[in-house]
């Protein structure tokens, strides 16, 4: 009862704005940030009963509209493996972000407990990190945040401040796992991880410049990228530009979205840095593309996540390939909007390759289903998961080998690659440095890199309609079941074209439909993707 008494108390504090409709949708809670203190106290709340259920582990909690403009936020939950919220607590959380009073909220969360059979105020504790990006409007929207999650008594919030996406993730991993857990313990995995990929490279292979000039989207990852650089790494050769210290807007005109959709230089690249290996972060550090500029210094040649997940896949199978006998499982899980190319090149290195839905979660379900399970959406978000059981197989391998054999070597590069790459989720700090050291590695430039395979034109539509969810799909999002009949029209116009795949589905971040169209040619991908959205409207 004192309980529910404090809930109401500090729910009034946090009115929800009228007419506003929340949904958690594909990575969280996002808006105006001027409209969600009322959202991230209640995703608060919601996150104290998440560590109370799961007998007090650590949840973590963060403030971020990723590659979205500087006047949004948003808010979402990293469950203790440190992956996103299980998706069955999605509802529960529409529920009480959109509840219109105090009571309301307070009878949702009551009904909640009881079906869920959390305790409270017996003495069980929660916990819950915090965690924002450089937003303006980050730091009272944690404070808001921090009451939610203190309102549920024996919870407490412990703000980690100013952090990457990724960051919090791996925080929040560690910390469940009885391992170091601070930001320093962070820096330190990855850089002694990197070092040893580094002195593993075979000395007969081709050099290649060090150099990189890295976009940080004016946001966060590109301060830490240098606090990394600074403090752990200063033999690397990185220029990070857009830092967000020279007045450049966070996302404008900049980050790993915006070049990944826009495909042209962002702000503060040009015609100085023609054929020089660039990489772009979005606003929150969780997504990483690269390019290089071409001959008249504002086009650009793009290797998206695609291209990421090719590179580390063709690293990976050749250490997998060194080990003596077929110790493992790797896989490979792409989206839809994987360019077909990219999934022909996959399939031809005799790769497992398998499709998920839209949306981090989906695909990381997936790849934790193999030994060595790799994902990658094009837009940039993915990582390498490995499984606990072969990780320790090929430790316990390892023992029985002769140090400095190449069975010997391929192990410690896996071994490697599994403390650097974040296993928690995708990481654009952690992939920059894996992407760099196998092209170190491999001894080759960023256009040899790109020259894997040619990317097929694509186009990308979007179509305002009255209601999206008008539009289903099929799980994989490749064929639409509804409405009735348009998969077929979608058919007619496809076959038109040489090599035309073309798909629709409903955005699960705003509310429009997603064509994507692609071709032998420019012209018949823009043609096959009018078309397509032409049958949407
Ligand atoms: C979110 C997802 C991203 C996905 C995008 C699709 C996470 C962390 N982020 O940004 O993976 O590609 O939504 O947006 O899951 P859409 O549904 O509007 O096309
Ligand atoms: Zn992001």
């Amino acid at each position: 009862e004192t309980q529910i008494a404090s809930l109401l108390k500090s729910s009034d504090i946090f009115p929800l704005p009228q007419s506003l409709k929340l949904s958690y949708g594909t990575a969280g809670f996002r808006g105006d940030a001027s409209l969600l203190d009322s959202t991230v106290y209640r995703v608060g709340i919601l996150s104290s009963l998440r560590s109370l259920k799961l007998r007090s582990q650590t949840i973590g909690l963060m403030i971020t509209a990723s590659h979205n403009r500087v006047s949004d936020n948003g808010i979402k939950v990293a469950d203790p493996s440190g992956g996103m919220l299980s998706q069955e607590w999605e509802p529960f959380a529409d529920q009480i972000a959109n509840a219109s009073s105090p009571q309301e909220l307070v009878a949702l969360i009551k009904e909640f407990i009881e079906r869920e059979e959390i305790s409270i105020g017996g003495g069980e504790e929660g916990e819950v990190w915090l965690g924002r990006d450089t937003r303006p409007s980050g730091e009272s929207l944690l404070r808001a945040a921090e009451i939610g999650v203190s309102s549920v008594s024996g919870c407490v919030a412990v703000d980690k401040g100013v952090l990457t996406t990724p960051q919090l993730h791996w925080m929040v991993r560690a910390k469940n796992k009885g391992l170091n857990a601070t930001e320093k313990d962070y820096f330190e995995s990855l850089s002694t991880s990197f070092k040893c990929l580094i002195d593993l490279i075979p000395s007969s292979g081709n050099k290649i410049s060090n150099k990189l000039v890295l976009d940080g989207a004016n946001g966060v990852g590109g301060e830490k990228m240098e606090e990394l650089l600074k403090g752990y790494l200063s033999n690397l050769d990185v220029e990070v530009r857009n830092t967000g210290r020279d007045g450049g807007v966070l996302n404008e005109s900049v980050g790993a979205d915006f070049v990944q959709k826009e495909k042209v230089v962002p702000l503060g690249f040009g015609v100085n840095d023609v054929g020089v290996r660039c990489a772009s972060f979005d606003g929150d550090a969780d997504r990483l593309v690269y390019f290089y500029v071409s001959s008249n210094g504002d086009k650009i040649e793009l290797l998206d996540g695609d291209k990421i997940l090719s590179l580390f896949a063709l690293f990976i199978k050749e250490q997998l390939n060194t080990l003596e006998g077929k110790l493992s499982r790797l896989g490979v899980v792409q989206t839809a909007y994987a360019n077909g190319a990219s999934t022909d090149y996959l399939k031809g290195l005799g790769l497992d390759v398998v499709f998920a839905k839209t949306g981090v979660k989906h695909l990381h379900e997936k790849a934790a289903e193999f030994d060595v399970g790799i994902y990658f959406e094009a837009n940039g978000h993915g990582t390498i998961l490995f499984s606990e059981s072969f990780v320790s197989l090929l430790v316990g391998k390892q023992k029985g080998m002769s140090e400095g054999s190449d069975e010997f070597n391929a192990v410690s590069r896996l071994v490697a690659v599994s403390n650097l790459i974040n296993q928690a989720v995708g990481d654009a700090i952690s992939g920059l440095l894996l992407v760099e050291v196998i092209l170190q590695h491999m001894g080759w430039s960023v256009q040899k890199w790109n020259e894997l395979y040619k990317d097929l034109p694509s186009r990308q539509v979007k179509v305002e309609v009255p209601d999206r969810t008008l539009v289903v799909t099929t799980s994989e999002e490749t064929e639409a079941l509804k409405p009735l009949g348009i998969q077929d029209a979608i058919n007619g116009e496809i076959k038109k074209y040489k090599r035309g795949r073309a798909f629709i589905r409903p955005s699960g971040t705003e509310d429009v439909v997603r064509v994507y169209a692609e071709a032998s040619t420019q012209e018949d991908a823009d043609s096959l993707g009018d078309s397509v959205a032409q049958l949407v409207k």
